[in-house]
């Protein structure tokens, strides 16, 4: 039987938040993430300030320079997920299978609680309705067949949208003639060695189908299914919360006997994992450190700490656990928040986290740890350090690392 799923997707989600509850920001760009003066990105941006060129993982002082008249805010992540459990509660009763993918974004299978195209499209409505009656929040909506079809629908009419792609063909004759990057799971990478084997558009990708797979091999054979519109992955029910661990983790080309660059791969760690974290609006109780020796013997530190899903956190209680550990030659390393918890449980806690003095010392020791990276390896990932939660990416920069210090 055909799925029918519908994917959901919160517009300008932070900075919808923030300007519903403060009228006064509203018609107005508003970016939230870094301030001006800081070092760092914009998380997100409301529609007004995209008119400026200004969008998500640019660098604030970039933002700034298109965008001077902004209203600059810091996010404000405890709101933030309070706000994504009111609207996963309200998308998940009109569906057997609900799968988080951010805070602000969900897939619904809503094949068996709909049966009927015409029911669906009830269902996606009223999502759109009780969204905005309940909550002050406007989403965008996609319907479709499968699940790259869905969230391709409802980035189709953002913000604010509703679409729907009820067939393979439908969904192919869509996006034909547009960039390989429509298909979301060609990220910047495999787009740019398409591309420069001229393959342009889905077109290209589907009558040079064995050019794909011969460039992209594995990966590159699911794509060409998704080009002829093929995909039956289902809905995998998941909540955050049932996850066990956060963690990154990388495996050395070669065994790294210098402590030292331990130490400062740890940095980049600390800031995938807090990411992730973020990401799905999470924080732990618990800091795990994972190192497997060049013998294959494995041993993790873990030890718990308050609340926390900040990178400063995780880098600090790490690197201290692997100051203890026997300084033996390493082929990998990771680090992990383990305890997971999506509430603000101790709340008072999380709120002096973000007392300005507090987030400050944050935004400093956040600094300090970039700028050791700059020092000792001539790294400098000022406001683009989102490249690194790209697993290539950071599998790279470390190898760099690891054969910097070499020479
Ligand atoms: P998105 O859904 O990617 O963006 P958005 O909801 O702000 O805007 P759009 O209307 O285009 O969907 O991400 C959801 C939230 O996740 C976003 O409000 C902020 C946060 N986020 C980051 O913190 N960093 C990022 O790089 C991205 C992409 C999002
Ligand atoms: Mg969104």
């Amino acid at each position: 039987m055909q799925q029918i799923i519908i994917h959901v997707d919160m517009d300008a989600f932070f900075a919808s938040v923030e300007m519903r509850d403060h009228p006064e920001l509203r018609g107005k760009p508003l970016i939230i993430g870094s301030l001006p003066h800081e070092r760092g990105v914009v998380a997100t941006c409301s529609y007004e300030a995209r008119k400026f060129g200004v969008h998500s993982a640019m660098n604030i002082k970039e933002a700034y320079r298109r965008c001077p008249q902004g209203i600059y805010m810091h996010p404000d992540f405890y709101k933030y997920k309070a706000v994504s459990d009111q609207l996963h509660e309200i998308w998940n009763t009109y569906a057997a299978a609900s799968q988080t993918i951010a805070l602000d974004e969900a897939y619904l299978d809503v094949t068996e609680t709909a049966k009927t195209w015409e029911r669906a499209r009830q269902i996606a409505r009223t999502i759109k309705r009780r969204t905005w009656d309940e909550l002050g929040l406007t989403c965008s909506v996609g319907l479709a067949y499968s699940k790259t079809a869905a969230k391709t629908a409802s980035e189709e009419r953002k913000p604010n949208g509703y679409f729907e792609i009820p067939t393979a063909e439908a969904f192919v004759s869509l996006i034909l003639d547009r960039d390989v990057r429509v298909l979301y799971t060609v990220g910047a990478k495999t787009a740019e060695k398409l591309h420069a084997a001229g393959i342009h558009t889905v077109r290209d990708m589907q009558v040079r189908a064995d050019d794909v797979i011969r460039l992209c091999g594995k990966h590159g054979r699911w794509l060409t299914q998704l080009a002829f519109g093929r995909d039956e992955r289902k809905v995998t029910p998941y909540r955050p919360e049932d996850a066990k661990s956060i963690g990154r983790e990388v495996t050395f080309q070669q065994d790294v006997s210098d402590y030292a660059v331990l130490q400062d791969v740890l940095i980049l760690l600390a800031f995938c994992v807090e990411y992730r974290a973020k990401r799905v609006g999470l924080q732990g109780r618990g800091i795990t450190l994972k190192l497997t020796y060049a013998d294959m013997k494995q041993i993790t530190r873990s030890h718990l700490i308050a609340q926390t899903d900040s990178a400063v956190t995780i880098y600090q209680e790490t690197a201290k656990q692997l100051e203890q550990v026997q300084h033996r030659p390493v082929r990998l390393i990771g680090a992990g928040l383990y305890n997971l918890t999506g509430e603000a449980e101790e709340r008072q806690l999380s709120f002096d986290d973000m007392l300005p003095e507090n987030l400050h010392s944050d935004a400093d020791m956040r600094r300090q740890m970039l700028a050791g990276l700059h020092e000792r390896y001539g790294l400098d990932f000022a406001g683009n350090l989102e490249k690194i939660y790209h697993y290539e990416v950071l599998h790279k920069t470390v190898e760099y690392m690891r054969r910097y210090r070499r020479t």
